[in-house]
């Protein structure tokens, strides 16, 4: 009973339970059901299973299923109803057909333990509860069994938990894979590859209304083994980093954590090496955002990733020069630019300007003459322009996030440098966190690029779960009908990504090099080619934009700014003399920009792409992060936010309600219910539920498919119920749960048939 407390016996009654089939009905009937009184809940149906006079132990009817495909009622209200109680029973993870569902639950819960670890370690994912570790347990071993590559999807809403689970899955992967010895101590590349996520992390997340440490870009990280299942080395893609953070935050949010850490806990040494002699408040990039990050300490932190930085093999000089872009993009913000009367850009006061060159090692009066007054070729010569005040605020901001943004992209590289080691017969294991469907009020090119991406995985999601799902029956030769469940994304993907005809990418990007367009042309052409052709497609009634039919919803786009969002120009008289400074990394960053004198120099420029823009970039990195997928052995985790206010113990019903839907769990239970989707070999079929009858099947030898066949007939299950394939038996959703309960009944029947039979011989 919960909590060894007497329960009070206060009605012998029956229950709907919602029972089909006879196996279940038959012990339903055998069940003595109570009604228990609970503070919270009112009365709770359950039934006893063990009465000793005055007290009796009950099991709960209202328990929750682990896996939703088993509910023996599907609809909304019972996948929420499940979701719910487990989550109110501080049980956080589901299995909902082919997915793990997992709910945020806004505290520490102590599930992530050394000794959970060893508990998931080598047991079989369908006798363990459902967790992340599982999923992390069965991809390390299936890619071992079946020698193939393995992934594993985590997506969800913004604060929905994609990057804890993340760091679970490294967590445990990294303890159960270094481990052979058995011994507790982490390698040292283990080490490496967990100490990777704060550099990352301090440098591309950031507190934001959602979430007080929101990962600002996606990744895929690559863990790789050699074939005795040893981590041999690691890899970490990137991919749509959100810069504008850089140079504007709401005041409700902050700019990326490292602004924060590297102000407040640097030693003063190395804040007067970065010519930082303000705080927070003094400088335009962080005085307007928040400033405290509840619960956390950004001195601490900054200790932290300087500890991390050591562990993965940063040297000293590297974090000065990571620090040293962070300090220059600070003073960049605080460069004042004035008027002159003829509306030209001017600066009085050049000390922000000084501190920025000083520390980027470029002449200050070349960079200030290139800011103002720049040289633009015109034909064949070179002008100098006079620039506006405005125009002048544009580049500086734009500078500022590109140096960002490659300085992240640099860090990025070099993690991978310190993890990752090429090995030809390494087979891998990839994590893949990146943010999911988004809608907001306005909705802009950022939004259209992740939602973009999430079209393309939930494609690739139904690929996996009914195409190949469907191939797998026609292997084991069952009886199937092909069911096209009309979930093709391809119309929605052509829009955005094919180039012929045109799609939005490729339109975008064609206007991007027309003389004269502006984002007003881009839409108008857009309706051109779209309106009335695609049944996806749809002109919006009031403003500049178009609105797209996404798999999870319609979503409304506007297009102010997309030219320059994709184009994404900088001031080349800048960039130009940053790709000469004397400061080696620094001019790294910009080493593209190289000068465009010879022929070669340009080849060398369209090859490292500075000529690709935004939206071709993301569409060339999604087209490998796909063909990397498809060639691996899928696992979906799908994170659930389950209330707004980030507090734990609440579930907002509708919230949560609406994530199902867009994030294809409703629809994918539903079909996994009309398909068969537990299967057991012949084997493991006999070996588990032989014990459930007596006598049926003869001693000796007989071959395994007979067996299981009489087993089957003699639980009088309903045909329908399963299908007997070439290897392995098929079931609809729900029998084995039914089988396990049954069976679950019987050894503890057995067991206090014994106890009593021990207590006779007493
Ligand atoms: P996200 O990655 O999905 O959002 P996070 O993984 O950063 O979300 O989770 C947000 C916060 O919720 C964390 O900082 C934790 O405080 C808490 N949390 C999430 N999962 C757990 C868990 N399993 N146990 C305890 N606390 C948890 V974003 O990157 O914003 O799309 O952009
Ligand atoms: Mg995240």
């Amino acid at each position: 009973s919960p909590g060894g407390e007497a329960l009070r016996l206060l009605v012998n009654g029956s229950c709907d339970a919602g029972v089909n089939n006879t196996v279940a009905q038959a012990t339903f009937n055998e069940k003595k059901w109570v009604w228990v009184e609970d503070k919270k809940a009112g009365y709770v149906a359950g039934y006893i299973t063990r009465d000793m006079g005055e007290q009796v132990e009950v099991r709960f009817n209202d328990r929750s299923v682990e896996d939703m495909a088993d509910l023996t009622f599907l609809n909304e209200a019972s996948v929420i109803h499940n979701l719910r109680l487990r989550y109110l029973s501080n049980l956080i993870y589901t299995y909902s057909g082919l997915f793990l569902v997992a709910v945020n639950p806004y505290q520490n819960f102590p599930i992530y333990t050394d000794e959970i670890i060893r508990y998931f370690k080598n047991r079989r994912h369908h006798e363990m509860p459902p967790h992340i570790y599982a999923i992390a347990d069965s991809a390390y071993h299936e890619m071992l069994q079946e020698r193939q590559n393995q992934s594993i999807l985590i997506t969800g809403e913004s604060g929905a938990g994609k990057t804890e689970n993340t760091k679970r899955v490294i967590q445990y992967i990294a303890a159960i894979a270094g481990d052979s010895s058995n011994t507790k101590i982490l390698g040292k590349l283990e080490l490496q590859i967990l100490q990777t996520n704060p550099i990352l992390e301090a440098f591309g997340n950031a507190l934001t209304i959602r979430n007080n440490n929101s990962s600002r870009f996606g990744k895929f990280i690559r863990i790789e083994f050699n074939s005795s299942g040893q981590i041999v080395g690691a890899n970490i893609e990137r991919y749509l980093f959100e810069k504008s953070r850089v140079t504007y935050q709401t005041p409700e949010e902050r700019n990326f954590h490292i602004f924060y850490q590297l102000l407040r806990g640097a030693s003063p040494q190395i804040k007067s090496k970065l010519l930082l002699n303000g705080s927070l408040n003094d400088y335009r990039f962080t005085k307007n955002s928040l400033k405290d990050i509840e619960g956390v300490n950004d001195s601490i932190e900054y200790q932290a990733l300087v500890d991390a930085m050591n562990v993965v093999g940063i040297s000293e000089d590297e974090q000065i020069d990571l620090f040293r872009v962070i300090a220059a993009v600070l003073h960049l913000g605080n460069i004042e630019i004035a008027s002159s009367r003829n509306d030209q850009a001017q600066i009085f006061e050049t000390s922000a300007s000084e501190n920025f060159c000083n520390l980027l090692s470029i002449p200050v009066s070349d960079f200030i003459k290139g800011l103002l007054n720049p040289q633009v070729k015109a034909g064949r010569e070179w002008v100098t322009q006079a620039r506006t005040k405005e125009q002048v605020l544009y580049s500086i901001e734009a500078l500022a996030k590109s140096l960002y943004e490659r300085s992240f992209f640099a860090l990025v590289d070099r993690i991978n440098k310190a993890i990752y080691r090429p090995n030809n017969n390494s087979q891998f294991i990839g994590v893949l966190d990146i943010a999911g469907f988004e809608i907001f009020k306005v909705n802009s090119f950022e939004q259209f690029c992740i939602n973009y991406t999430n079209e393309k995985l939930q494609q690739f999601f139904n690929h996996h779960m009914f195409v190949l799902e469907q191939e797998e029956y026609k292997l084991e030769g069952i009886e199937w009908k092909f069911i096209d469940f009309g979930l093709d994304l391809q119309p929605t993907i052509d829009l955005i990504d094919k180039a012929n005809p045109i799609g939005i990418l490729s339109c975008l990007d064609e206007e991007c090099v027309m003389p004269k367009a502006t984002d007003k042309t881009f839409v108008e052409k857009l309706h051109r080619l779209w309106k009335d052709k695609s049944s996806k497609y749809q002109v919006p009634r009031f403003q500049e934009g178009f609105i797209l039919q996404h798999y999870a919803a319609k979503v409304e786009y506007k297009t102010s700014g997309w030219l320059d969002k994709n184009k994404d120009p900088l001031n080349e008289n800048i960039t130009k003399l940053l790709a000469r400074s004397s400061n080696q990394y620094i001019s790294s960053l910009f080493s593209d920009y190289l000068g465009d004198i010879t022929d070669n120099d340009k080849k060398n420029r369209v090859k490292r792409g500075v000529f690709r823009t935004v939206g071709r970039h993301h569409k060339d990195q999604l087209h490998s992060l796909m063909q990397q997928l498809y060639s691996t052995h899928p696992h979906f985790v799908r994170c659930i936010v389950p209330n707004e206010e980030k507090c734990p113990g609440k579930i907002d019903v509708p919230l949560v309600l609406d994530q199902l839907r867009c994030n294809g769990v409703l629809e994918g239970i539903r079909i996994c219910r009309a398909g068969f989707p537990n299967r057991l070999s012949f084997d493991e079929f006999r070996r588990r539920y032989e014990i459930l009858t007596s006598g049926i099947i003869p001693k000796g030898s007989i071959n395994s498919r007979d067996a299981a066949e009489k087993l089957l007939d003699a639980f009088k299950l309903d045909n329908s119920q399963y299908r007997i394939g070439t290897s392995k038996i098929f079931f609809r959703a729900g029998v084995l749960a039914e089988l396990e309960e049954i069976r679950d009944t019987k050894l503890f029947q057995l067991f206090t048939d014994f106890q009593a039979h021990c207590r006779g011989w007493l």
